[in-house]
């Protein structure tokens, strides 16, 4: 902090009750920039609500750090902003639990198929005793995780050939996954054929019928317009998701002790504001999809566990993920296995 010169500020807000007048030293440039990249679009809740914590951090700190948003795989694939996170190439990310689990396995047991019923029981796990777990396992890879895992949303299956109602009509059928072991094992259960790709190469996948089928929420579907080249959305809810709000450990730990906590309370309010905001966007984004054509179907998923039981996913990965974790799940979702 050089150039002295010297600002009033106003700060002020709703959770103010009146505005105070503070003099802060005008900053020429901020102490610590650091770059946020995720692969959402811009109109997606997680960046508009990233882009009002990197507001508030800079207010708070009194412009000493700067969180500039990349959205939209601008910096490059999950797999690859995963390399820069851990290189410290960038400072923080934020990543599926699912493909974040290509370095820290447990790190997808919240993705298990057809596991939490509802968003009671994803909350109790993922801000209880499984998140705590989870950050964890992520703590020892060297990467910080945040405390509140942001909201992706209940995973349904869209294609442009066939509404899927019955296992069996999974059967060769290509669908796209995300780089995500748990999920190859959930899909190769039923047979699909599955080819993992980028989300940042979906669009064109499916455009250009590489695939026949992807699998995301209906936020996703939404604000990345996956409605204008796919016909049939079937709710499948076969799996919850969520994004973990990473940081490289040293950029992390390079911010002062003062600081540290004003960003991890901007962003983990953040988190809190956008898992409300899905929760207003479920509400009305599936009839805005069926408005824009996409066809829906609910079929009953009672076949698929059965199908995904005989095929013995859940013993396979109940052994994978291990005793303490499973029964942290477990104590959300109920017995599952
Ligand atoms: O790649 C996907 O499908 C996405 C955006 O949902 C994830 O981050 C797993």
């Amino acid at each position: 902090m050089s150039s002295m010169t010297r600002r009033t500020l106003l700060i002020g807000g709703a959770a103010t009750a009146g505005a105070t007048l503070v003099s802060l030293p005008a900053q020429a440039a901020p102490e610590f920039t650091c770059k946020f990249a995720n692969n959402l679009p811009l109109a997606h809740p997680l960046n508009v609500r990233a882009n009002e914590a990197a507001a508030r951090i800079k207010a708070d700190t009194g412009g000493r750090v700067e969180l500039q948003v990349f959205p939209n795989g601008q910096l490059g694939s999950d797999t690859d902003m995963l390399s820069q996170v851990r290189s410290g190439a960038i400072e923080f990310m934020t990543l599926s639990g699912l493909i974040l689990a290509t370095l820290v396995p447990a790190a997808s047991i919240s993705g298990l198929g057809f596991a939490f019923p509802n968003y009671d029981a994803v909350w109790s796990a993922m801000d209880g005793s499984l998140g705590t777990y989870v950050r964890g396992q992520i703590a020892k890879s060297n990467l910080v995780a945040m405390d509140k895992i942001w909201d992706s949303g209940f995973r349904q299956i869209t294609t442009s050939t066939r509404p899927i109602d019955k296992p069996a009509d999974l059967k060769g059928l290509k669908i796209r996954l995300a780089s995500a072991p748990i999920f190859i094992s959930l899909f190769k259960s039923l047979d699909a054929a599955t080819t993992p790709i980028n989300f940042n190469e979906l669009y064109s996948a499916l455009q250009t019928k590489i695939v026949d089928a992807q699998e995301n929420p209906l936020s996703i579907l939404s604000t990345a317009k996956f409605y204008e080249v796919q016909k049939f959305c079937s709710i499948t809810n076969h799996a919850w998701d969520g994004f973990w709000f990473l940081a490289n450990r040293r950029a992390w730990e390079r911010l002062p002790e003062s600081l540290r906590p004003i960003v991890a309370r901007h962003i983990n309010e953040a988190a809190m504001a956008e898992r409300a905001d899905l929760a207003q966007l479920n509400n009305s984004v599936r009839a805005d999809l069926a408005g824009k054509g996409l066809k829906f179907n609910e079929p009953d998923v009672a076949p698929f566990r059965d199908a995904l039981r005989g095929a013995g996913f859940y013993e396979t990965w109940k052994k994978n993920f291990g005793e303490e974790a499973w029964a942290a799940l477990e104590k959300s979702t109920g017995k599952l296995s």
